[in-house]
């Protein structure tokens, strides 16, 4: 596996790659979500790449990006046991030199959902993508459905700029009790951990809701809210929305994105699924 920290050099070895490259943009801290979109990655192409760049670009001045947890050893050899051809690791100053000014913004999309709370999150994110999609360019490009609005901006971008690459999503791999595996998980304090369950299990309350017949998104954002109010998490937004114009739905009628932010202290942390109703 080469480890590569140079965007000249991984110039090099895109040249030098014949066949089809898959490709996974991560920001380290790796856990066994980012592996399982590598080894679909792995099934699916002749050549994988994996990308660990901590962005400061999608992080708010109010946000983690200092304390973003790093162990650049233990991913290097996590991917190395996964067997890939090569890890991209720039610093930032490599990614953005002085004097850095170019950014993609994906209108519209961007400002619904995680945007509200976050903006300027997701132009940081098509940024980075954009440009690593330059440097590597892969065939395919893997993200995961735990973050579904990222899936649909990254889709937007790839379509409205004509990137000649597949945007191939992997389910969300959760923990034992169903906790979306994130590296913010890490934050949590053991009692924090515990409830953070939580989220998931306020998703499938929805989903249970839905399937009985309930209609009204109005409804059934109550019923969630009043559940988390019994753990120590505060509601930043739940939302029941188009998965994907991401605009709220009012209402249930087809497939419908639920997904949640949950603050654990200062730790938030995301989900979501999307439930078929018939
Ligand atoms: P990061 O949070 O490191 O995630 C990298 C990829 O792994 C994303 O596509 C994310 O959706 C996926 N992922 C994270 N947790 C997952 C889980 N539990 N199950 C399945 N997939 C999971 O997302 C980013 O980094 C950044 O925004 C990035 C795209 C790298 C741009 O900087």
């Amino acid at each position: 596996m080469k480890v590569i920290k140079t965007i000249n050099e991984m110039r090099k070895l895109t040249i030098e790659m014949s066949g089809t490259v898959g490709f996974i943009p991560t920001m380290g801290y790796l856990h066994h979500g980012h592996l399982s979109l590598v080894r679909l990655a792995k099934k699916k192409n002749d050549h994988v790449v994996v990308s660990i760049f901590v962005n400061p670009k999608q992080f708010q001045p109010n946000e983690d990006f200092a304390s973003y947890p790093r162990d650049t050893e233990k991913d290097l050899q996590l991917l190395q046991d996964a067997n890939i051809d090569a890890v991209f690791l720039p610093n930032v100053s490599e990614m953005y030199p002085e004097n850095f000014a170019t950014y993609i913004t994906i209108e519209s999309l961007s400002k619904k959902l995680e945007g509200k709370s976050r903006p300027g999150h997701f132009q940081g994110v098509a940024t980075i993508v954009a440009k690593l999609f330059n440097i590597i360019q892969p065939q395919q490009a893997y993200f995961g459905q735990k973050d579904a609005q990222q899936v649909v901006i990254m889709k937007k971008m790839v379509s409205d700029l004509q990137f000649p690459v597949e945007i191939v999503v992997g389910p969300t791999i959760r923990e034992q009790d169903g906790l979306a595996m994130s590296s913010r998980n890490v934050y949590l304090s053991e009692k924090e951990r515990k409830e953070a369950t939580i989220l998931f299990q306020s998703l499938k309350l929805a989903e249970e809701l839905i399937r009985k017949g309930e209609r009204n998104p109005v409804s059934v954002k109550k019923e969630m809210n009043d559940f988390i109010k019994k753990s120590v998490g505060v509601v930043d937004y739940i939302s029941l929305a188009d998965p994907d114009t991401l605009d709220e739905v009012e209402n249930i009628k087809k497939n419908t994105l639920v997904s949640l932010a949950v603050f654990f202290g200062k730790t938030r942390l995301i989900d979501n699924i999307v439930v078929h109703s018939v």
